[in-house]
Parts: structure tokens; C-alpha cells; sequence
């Protein structure tokens, strides 16, 4: 808003110049988001402390038992400052932004519905599997839909390393980044099982995506390094920045031991929003390096699932996902999320030296 209405006066007032830059808007978006989380937050915690919108905790793990009562929906805070900072800092006239918020907030209401029937409601299991699949395919599909009408939608699929390695998958794309979106969104809700193990990784890949989408919007970069140019895409980057900030601000209060959890509301919506980030920015497939530590904690569930079946009983892992499994060999909570944290970074540099790599 403050671009759309402050970078025309720049050549009467010329410091409004400064609203022209993708990357000074995107630093100002995290800050604006990441204020307002810390400064909203405590008084957002003690209003769910006082709706007694505590977390119920399963006897399953004994070391969360302590965690009983810890409010949760902190994915609503969140959401706040991002829509806040993306609102303020971003061009409301550029089609990915309102695209990304769609895909963030309808996520979120996915989650928020999960919640509400699980905290308030007192039921159990809240939204079923099916129910909530039917959502999130919902949201992805609509947001697909009005992707395919932009000039620059491709459905070609870009692979890291191999950059000759273009193919078409025609129609086939769309029901593939509706997978890639559900994916992430799940992928990110199994990981959110300890304090800051999910809000730390999501934080990681919001800063690599924000450099991934500056790069894919920007004509001469993307041709130096021979990605897919989509333009206007830049502007994502304030996206980003403000996942990135309001991420951290949560992460004040998440951090080990937590005051409040994020709740289905957070985990769809930034799991959802990165997914739809990496397809409109033809980043599909980095996505995959970028969020590896969702994938294997992912992919520890379906295993266990899976052999637990085909056993009749058996057991890969203690517990699954990957992080339970680490808990019952007595790991303290905190070495394991510190150790997830850094796994992340290190994932997220070698996502970006592909940047040079294809
Ligand atoms: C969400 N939710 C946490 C909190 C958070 C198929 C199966 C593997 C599904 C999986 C599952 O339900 N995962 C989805 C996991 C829960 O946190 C709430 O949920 C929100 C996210 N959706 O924001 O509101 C608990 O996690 C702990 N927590 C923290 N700090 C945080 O910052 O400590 C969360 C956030 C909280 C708190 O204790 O109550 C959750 O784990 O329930 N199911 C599982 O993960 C279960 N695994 C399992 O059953 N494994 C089996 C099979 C089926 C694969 C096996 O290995 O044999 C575990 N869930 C729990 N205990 N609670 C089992 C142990």
C-alpha cells in the first residue's frame, strides 16, 4: 500500500524513491510482521490462555505431559502480521501477492476449522483426514485455476542440477502442484511436534524462497543464471519477508518451553503458502531440498505406516514422525530441535548453490 500510494509522489518528494526496491520493501515487511508478532503476542496468549484454548496432549510422549494446557492457534497471531506487513509493504497491484495471500489465508481457514473442532468443540480428532484432504485441495485447485490465466504460467517442470532437463507435463502440472501444495502443508503440520522444530525449518525456507523469487523476477539474473524468468514474480519476495518476520516473532514464544504452539491454523497456512511459492516461482522440485527436513519427517511416517502394515506390527521407528523417535531414545527436546535447525540451514544452502549448479 505505502508503494502504491508513495512511489508515485517520488519525483515531488524523491527519499519515496527508496519504495521502488523489492528488497528494502521485503526487509521492512519482515521487520513490520516480526514487531507485531512480539508485541501482539503476549497479549494474544493470555486471550487464548482465557478462552482456555490449551492444547489437549496425548499420554503417548510422557515428556509432553508437562506441555498440558499451552495455548495454541498461534498460527492466528502469525497470520496477522503477515497480512499486516504483506498489506503494508507489497503492490497491491501485482497479481502473485493477492495469489499468495489466498493460498495463506484459505490454507489457514482449513486449519483454523481443525482447531476450532479439536480445542473448542472438544472433539477428539477434530476435522477428519478426508475432510481436511478435501480442503486443502480445495484451496490448491483455486489458486491453480487462477494461476493458469497469468501471461507467464508454464508447465514445464525446472530440475535442479540438470538445467537442459525441461520437460512439459501439460496437464498433468496442475494436479501435481496441488500435490506439491497438500504436500507441504501436511508435510510441515506432522513436523510441528516439538517447541520451534516446525516455525525454525519454515523460517529457513521463507529466506531462501524470498532469494529464489527476487531471482526468477529479475530479467538479467535469471538469464546470467539460466532459470525461468516470470515476471513480477520479484515482488513475492515481501511475501517472504513478512512469513520470515512474523515466523521469528512466533519463534519468541515457541521457543523450548513454549507458551504457545502454532495449531493447524500455522502449519497449513505456511506449509501451504511455500508450497505455492516454489510452483509459481517454477521452483518445484527445490523445494524438495529446501523443505527436506518436512520430506523425511514425512516420509518416517509413511514408512512406519507402511512396514507396520506389512508386518502385522512391527516397527521401523520407536514413534514416527522422526522427531518421537529421537524423544523415546532420550534425546533432551531442545538438542533435537537445534540439530533439525541446523540440518534445515544446511539444506537451505545447498538449495541455493543450485542456483549456480543448473
Ligand atoms: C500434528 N500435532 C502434535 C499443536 C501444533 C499419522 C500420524 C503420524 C499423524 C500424527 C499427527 O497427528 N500429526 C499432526 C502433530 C501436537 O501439536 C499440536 O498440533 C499442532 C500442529 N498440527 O501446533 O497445536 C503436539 O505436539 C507437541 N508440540 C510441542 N511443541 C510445539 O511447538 O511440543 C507441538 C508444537 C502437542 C505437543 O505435545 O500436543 C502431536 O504430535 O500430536 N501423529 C503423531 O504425530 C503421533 N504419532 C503416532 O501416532 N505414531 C505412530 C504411527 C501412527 C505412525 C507410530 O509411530 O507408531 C504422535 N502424536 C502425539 N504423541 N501427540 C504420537 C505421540
Amino acid at each position: 500500500m505505502l508503494y502504491n500510494l508513495l512511489y508515485p509522489l517520488s519525483s515531488e518528494v524523491g527519499i519515496f524513491n527508496v519504495f521502488r526496491y523489492i528488497t528494502f520493501r521485503s526487509v521492512w515487511a519482515l521487520v513490520t510482521a516480526l514487531l507485531i508478532t512480539i508485541l501482539v503476542g503476549p497479549a494474544f496468549i493470555r486471550f487464548l490462555k482465557r478462552l482456555k484454548f490449551g492444547q489437549v496432549i496425548h499420554e503417548d510422549v510422557e515428556a509432553h505431559m508437562q506441555k498440558a494446557g499451552t495455548p495454541t492457534m498461534g498460527g492466528l497471531l502469525m497470520g496477522f502480521g503477515v497480512l499486516v506487513a504483506v498489506l503494508l509493504w507489497a503492490d497491491l497491484t501485482n497479481v502473485y501477492i493477492w495469489l499468495a495471500l489466498l493460498v495463506f489465508v484459505g490454507f489457514g481457514i482449513v486449519g483454523l476449522v481443525d482447531d476450532w473442532l479439536k480445542v473448542v468443540k472438544k472433539h477428539n480428532k477434530g476435522l477428519s483426514a478426508r475432510a481436511k484432504f478435501a480442503g486443502q485441495v480445495l484451496v490448491a485447485g483455486t489458486a491453480m485455476f487462477l494461476l493458469i490465466e497469468q501471461p507467464a504460467f508454464d508447465t514445464h517442470l525446472a530440475f535442479p542440477f540438470f538445467k537442459a532437463l525441461y520437460p512439459d507435463l501439460g496437464w498433468f502440472y496442475l494436479p501435481f502442484a496441488v500435490l506439491v501444495m497438500v504436500g507441504a502443508s501436511n508435510g510441515v503440520n506432522l513436523t510441528d511436534g516439538l517447541d520451534g522444530l516446525a516455525i525454525g525449518p519454515s523460517i529457513v525456507a521463507g529466506a531462501c524462497f524470498a532469494v529464489f523469487v527476487y531471482v526468477a523476477g529479475h530479467v538479467e539474473i535469471a538469464k546470467y543464471l539460466r532459470i525461468a524468468y516470470v515476471p513480477g514474480m520479484g515482488e513475492v519476495a515481501v511475501f517472504c519477508g513478512a512469513l520470515v518476520g512474523a515466523g521469528l516473532g512466533f519463534l519468541w514464544y515457541n521457543a523450548y518451553p513454549a507458551q504457545v504452539f502454532m495449531g493447524d491454523v500455522g502449519s497449513l497456512s505456511i506449509g501451504g503458502s511455500l508450497g505455492f511459492v516454489a510452483v509459481m516461482s517454477k521452483n518445484e522440485l527445490i523445494l524438495v531440498i529446501v523443505g527436506g527436513l518436512f520430506v523425511v519427517e514425512t516420509l518416517s511416517v509413511i514408512l512406519q505406516v507402511g512396514y507396520f502394515k506389512f508386518t502385522g506390527g512391527k516397527r521401523i521407528f520407536r514413534m514416527a514422525p522422526l522427531h518421537h523417535h529421537f524423544e523415546l531414545k532420550g534425546i533432551p527436546e531442545s538438542k533435537i530441535i537445534t540439530r533439525f535447525w541446523i540440518l534445515s540451514i544446511l539444506l537451505a544452502l545447498m538449495a541455493l548453490s543450485t542456483l549456480k549448479l543448473r
